[in-house]
């Protein structure tokens, strides 16, 4: 048995990394500080690996900014459009590939990617699969070249040696680097570069094998999606080549079943695969069988997506037989890369006790691979028990999960002292309850009874299970998710009440996060700040930001958010159900960070959470305010999710949650509400079969929030990233009264789908790019709105930025706007 992790998060447990970046960026230190730093933490996160008791540290997993990035160098094809020059170092090279270069481009500022036309824009950049993760995009054409470019991994090999560690080498798999990237020219198929780019990788493996390494890891994710046959074909003659190098290859695959393609994977000609024992675990048998006895199976048993404590009984339940089957080849890792979880729990001193209890991160996650290792190889030393001894749910739990004598320590049943079969020692991580002095079998018992008595104490726990909230669901009328009435008899009942002009004007909700609001909240947050002052002054910026609205002559104000640090911690702080951590950081893009809420339990809504700031907005002001909250979609997204139940479970929950909000602001006179679900789209599984499932419940989740809503109160909805012409039929499922969405980046391609679906709403397609400083002149815009009023009908439009106001400085804001209330004048005016 070896233990391995598919990738470690680079950014370092106090983000060490991103301060570093934003240091360098502002040039206030040089390129031999950063890879210093850089140097620092690979070096640490090894030393973690190792001490945790894993056989290979892994190496190629470390970016400073992205790991795609650093392949496009590494494989030499930096698109030609930057312009490169010999004069330019390596470093400074990647970071304008990934910010763009200053007076051509504009540094990603908000998940995004950038707008304008020039050369020495910064790459765009994508979702990471079904990640919150953001990589950056290969440009491909025609004329790509590659050449075996960059020593920076093979520098870090030598490193890892240096520091005497036993390296498996990470790569990107050629397949799914092609796969990720876009072509730049029309009537081109990047596959076709495959035969130009494999002498390519073949150099970095000739290259990882001279240094010795033992293993490389060639992450092909792709495999777990719907492949066009060209490139299932384009596998095999790939790996056959790549294979001939006689490097050890361990072909990686995670995020999603393999499907059609696990005889493909099972037949590549490498050492061994790697498979997702979490999101495939039902595919662990049939891999089990198909793949060849000489190759190694690597299981993914550890969930590297998720931050919850593994069911170590449950885990070791299906590790067995596999074991048993491969003839001990078996190796035990984490599903993906640890990238998408937070570093460690050590320093969550202000997270509840029980909750922590439930709790691993990447640094614990390391520990129980160790520990499933150590188990693994105890029961092997002995006759294999029945795996049935040690199933998942073994009888009623008595809260401490022991009552069962604990399956385990029975068939474990170890003399003391007698060691481990294989002479691992345990490692003494923070994981472990154990003393050092402790035989090793008393102490992996403990540490299996610690991991068992958490497991149960999440299973039973009144926080986790609230019976009015499983009540509440049972209860729901099949209608809930239905407004009174369809939206032509909703909108003649709205047009009644606000008596809004033709293109309406509104806002996406947020205006300039200033300096002052921020050091407002976080003094508050610090508790040096009072909760009188701190409203007191949060109210003088909402009065702010409403006065503006009206000086600009907007139709539908907001209230501006000044209050709101997140759009989900926001919400998620007022919810039971939620957990947050102080250091749970996961890299989104480059130097960013989120850190998303624990949802733990039944989520229910205690007060009201956005209304008395709503009232009081609307009190300055006769025209509309829009109350806005964010939809159950995305809340669930942004958060690590409950393993326990399904996701459409916790979004139902969280929907009524939000429903109840719905009901208070109407109550209190607010008849425009927003509620915003940016990442229904990037919930979407990745394979295409199971998107109509996803949809189904997601939209439901959203109807449900807006379905108490009165025929008079108008809902409105808000989406960022336009790329969702395949899912137009389902976002108009959601029956929002009004839309507004992101256009910025192919604002015809969008207008296009939305004119050829004929979508029955309004809506509010966004006149111009909030990711950018630049303020759009008047004319744009109107140019923007006829070509948009082609293809949706007049009476339908609204106008509006693409996003939130938040990221931009009021200067350019209200110039903007200025432009935009100038527009929609001249087109009532037409
Ligand atoms: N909120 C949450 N999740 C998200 C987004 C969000 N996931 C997807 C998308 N938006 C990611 N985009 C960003 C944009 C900006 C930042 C991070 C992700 C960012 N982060 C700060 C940083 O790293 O310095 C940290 C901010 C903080 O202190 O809270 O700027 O909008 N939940
Ligand atoms: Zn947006």
């Amino acid at each position: 048995i070896q233990t391995h992790i598919p990738g470690f998060p680079r950014v370092g447990e106090a983000r060490e990394l991103k301060f570093a970046l934003e240091r360098h960026w502002r040039g206030d230190i040089g390129e031999a500080a950063l890879e210093e730093t850089g140097a620092t933490l690979r070096a640490r996160h090894w030393a973690r690996q190792r001490d945790a008791g894993l056989d290979l540290v892994t190496v190629g997993d470390f970016a400073f900014y992205d790991q795609v990035a650093n392949h496009i160098q590494l494989l030499g094809c930096e698109p030609a459009r930057f312009g490169f020059h010999a004069g330019q170092s390596q470093l400074a090279r990647y970071f304008a590939m990934a910010r763009g270069v200053a007076g051509h481009g504009h540094a990603h500022e908000h998940g995004g990617a950038c707008c304008g036309h020039h050369d020495s824009h910064a790459l765009e950049m994508t979702k990471w699969f079904d990640t919150n993760y953001h990589y950056l995009v290969p440009e491909f054409s025609p004329e790509t070249e590659f050449s075996l470019a960059c020593e920076r991994l093979f520098a870090e090999v030598a490193e890892a040696q240096a520091l005497g560690h036993a390296v498996k080498a990470v790569l990107i798999g050629p397949l799914t680097f092609l796969w990720l990237g876009k072509e730049r020219a029309a009537g081109f198929d990047r596959l076709s570069l495959l035969d130009k780019l494999l002498p390519v990788y073949g150099a970095v493996l000739d290259r990882l094998k001279a240094l010795g390494v033992g293993w490389v890891q060639m992450d092909e994710p792709i495999l777990g999606l719907d492949l066009p046959p060209a490139w299932r074909g384009a596998f095999e003659t790939g790996y056959w080549q790549l294979n001939q190098v006689g490097v050890p290859l361990l072909l990686a695959t995670y995020f999603s079943p393999l499907e059609e393609n696990v005889s493909l994977a099972c037949r590549l000609p490498v050492a061994g695969l790697h498979v997702d024992g979490v999101r495939a675990a039902h595919e662990l048998t049939s891999v089990t069988d198909w793949l060849p006895a000489h190759k190694v199976l690597s299981v993914g048993i550890v969930d590297g997506r998720n931050i919850w404590r593994t069911d170590l009984d449950a885990a070791l339940a299906q590790l067995l037989p596999i074991f048993a089957k491969r003839d001990g080849k078996l190796w035990l890792s984490t599903s993906c890369s640890l990238l998408h979880v937070p570093f460690s729990l050590a320093g969550e001193h202000a997270l509840d006790p029980e909750v922590k209890s439930w709790l691993a991160f990447a640094a614990e996650k390391l520990d129980e691979l160790a520990l499933l290792k150590a188990a693994l190889a105890t029961f092997a030393a002995q006759a294999a028990p029945a795996p049935t001894a040690l199933s998942r749910h073994s009888g009623p739990s008595d809260g401490t999960g022991l009552a069962d004598g604990a399956g385990l320590s029975r068939v474990t049943g170890l003399p003391k002292g007698s060691g481990l079969s294989d002479g691992t020692a345990l490692p003494g991580g923070s994981g472990l309850p154990g003393r050092t002095a402790e035989p090793d079998a008393a102490r992996l018992e403990a540490a299996l009874a610690a991991s068992r008595a958490a497991c149960a104490s999440r299973r039973a726990s009144p926080r986790v299970n609230n019976p009015a909230v499983a009540a509440r669901i049972a209860a729901l009328a099949p209608d809930a998710d239905r407004r009174a009435s369809p939206f032509p008899a909703r909108q003649a009942a709205q047009r009644a009440r606000s008596k809004l002009p033709a293109y309406p004007t509104t806002t996406i909700g947020s205006f300039p996060q200033t300096a002052s609001i921020r050091s407002a909240r976080a003094a508050h947050k610090r508790g040096e700040l009072p909760a009188e002052s701190y409203e007191a002054s949060m109210r003088a910026e909402i009065a702010f930001a409403v006065g503006r609205q009206e000086e600009l002559g907007l139709d539908v104000l907001v209230h501006g958010e000044a209050e709101r640090n997140d759009m989900v911690e926001y919400f998620g702080e007022q919810l039971d159900g939620f957990a947050f951590t102080r250091l749970g950081w996961v890299q989104s893009y480059g130097s960013r960070c989120v850190k998303p809420p624990v949802i733990y339990g039944d989520v229910s809504r205690p007060r009201a959470m956005t209304v008395d700031w709503t009232v009081y907005a609307q009190s300055l002001t006769t025209r509309p305010m829009k109350g806005m909250l964010t939809g159950p979609v995305t809340i669930l997204q942004w958060s690590f999710v409950r393993d326990d139940q399904p996701r459409a479970q916790t979004a139902l929950q969280i929907a009524l949650a939000i429903r109840d909000e719905v009901a208070d602001l109407e109550r209190a006179g607010i008849g425009i509400i927003q509620i915003d679900e940016p990442a229904v789209r990037e919930g979407l599984p990745p394979r295409r079969g199971r998107w109509h499932e996803y949809l189904d419940w997601a939209t439901r989740a959203f109807r449900v929030a807006a379905g108490a809503a009165a025929d008079g109160t108008q809902i409105h909805t808000h989406m960022c990233y336009a790329e969702f012409n395949d899912i137009l039929p389902q976002i108009a499922a959601m029956d929002a009264d009004v839309i507004t969405i992101e256009t910025s980046r192919s604002a015809m391609e969008l207008l296009a789908g939305f004119g050829a679906f004929r979508y029955p709403n309004e809506i509010g397609p966004g006149v111009y790019d909030i990711h950018s400083p630049r303020v759009p002149d008047t004319a744009e815009m109107v140019d923007l709105l006829r070509k948009a009023s082609a293809v949706i009908p007049a009476g339908q439009l609204w106008v509006n930025p693409d996003c939130g106001l938040k990221t931009r400085g009021w200067p350019e804001t209200e110039s903007a706007l200025r432009n935009m209330v100038a527009a929609a004048r001249q087109l009532r005016a037409a």
